[in-house]
C-alpha cells in the first residue's frame, strides 16, 4: 500500500502531521515483569490490568505498522547482570525488602538475559526489530537510539508502552528536547494508577502541545489500513 508523504492524524490540542517515512513507532517497555500476572510490578502490589489494557490496541498497531513497512523500535528498562551500570540511589529508591538485581517471580529484577526483563509474547520483536537496552526510565539516556533514528533520517515518534508517567514521559520529554516531534496513542499507553494516566497524558498535551500530541490508535490503524 503506497501512504501519501503526510497525512493529518486527529489529535490533541491540533491535528499532527503525520509523516509515515520518516516517523518510527517506538514501543516502550512492554516486558513481562511490568505487566504479567506474577511478575515484579504485581509483586509490588500494582494492578497489572491497568497495563495489561494497552496489550490489544499495541498489537493491533503493530500489525498494521509491520504490513505498510515502517520502522519499529522496542525498548527495555534493565541493567547488566553485574549490575555495574545500576545507580546506587535507583537500586536502594523505595526502601523495598526485594529491588532491581535481586531474585524476584520471573528471574532477577530487571536484568537482561532474564525471564522478567523480556518483552511479553503478545508484541515480541522481529529480529529486524532494534531493541534498546535502557538503564533509566528516559529512551535516549545512556543508549544509541538517536544514532539509530538519525541515520535513517526519523523525525516523528508514535510512542507507546508503560508507564504513561514514568517512561514514556520521560522519553517523550527526552525527544522533544531533541526536536523529535512525539504522537502518542492513549489506548497504547498504560498507567497502575488511573489518575497518573489521566494527568501524564494532559502534561504531553498541555499548553499547545508542549511535548507533544495525543491521539486514539484507531485513527493511526485506519489510515494504515
Ligand atoms: C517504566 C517504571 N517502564 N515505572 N518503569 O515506566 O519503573
Amino acid at each position: 500500500m503506497q501512504l501519501p508523504p503526510t497525512i493529518p492524524i486527529e489529535a490533541e490540542p491540533y491535528p499532527f502531521e503525520w509523516t509515515p517515512a520518516k516517523c518510527a513507532l517506538l514501543i516502550i517497555d512492554m516486558q513481562r515483569d511490568f505487566l504479567e500476572p506474577g511478575g515484579f510490578g504485581e509483586m509490588l502490589g500494582n494492578d497489572v490490568s491497568q497495563l495489561r489494557r494497552t496489550i490489544e490496541p499495541n498489537r493491533r498497531l503493530l500489525a498494521a505498522w509491520r504490513k505498510a513497512g515502517l520502522t519499529v523500535i522496542h525498548t527495555r528498562e534493565g541493567h547488566r547482570p553485574d549490575l555495574t551500570d545500576l545507580p546506587p540511589a535507583k537500586k536502594i529508591r523505595g526502601r523495598g525488602t526485594t529491588c532491581i538485581g535481586d531474585v524476584g517471580p520471573m528471574g532477577r529484577i530487571l536484568v537482561r538475559g532474564e525471564v522478567g526483563h523480556d518483552i511479553i509474547p503478545e508484541l515480541y520483536p522481529l529480529p529486524s526489530e532494534p531493541i534498546i537496552d535502557k538503564p533509566g526510565k528516559g529512551a535516549f539516556y545512556a543508549t544509541d537510539l538517536q544514532s539509530i533514528l538519525q541515520h535513517q533520517g526519523l523525525t516523528q515518534l508514535v510512542v507507546t508502552g508503560v508507564t504513561t508517567e514514568v517512561c514514556v514521559n520521560t522519553t517523550v520529554r527526552e525527544a522533544n528536547d531533541r526536536g523529535y516531534d512525539c504522537l502518542v496513542p492513549e489506548d497504547c499507553v498504560g498507567s497502575y494508577f488511573p489518575h497518573f494516566q489521566e494527568m501524564g497524558l494532559n502534561m504531553i498535551k498541555a499548553q499547545g502541545g508542549i511535548f507533544g500530541w495525543v491521539t486514539h490508535s484507531d485513527r493511526l490503524v485506519s489510515v494504515l489500513s
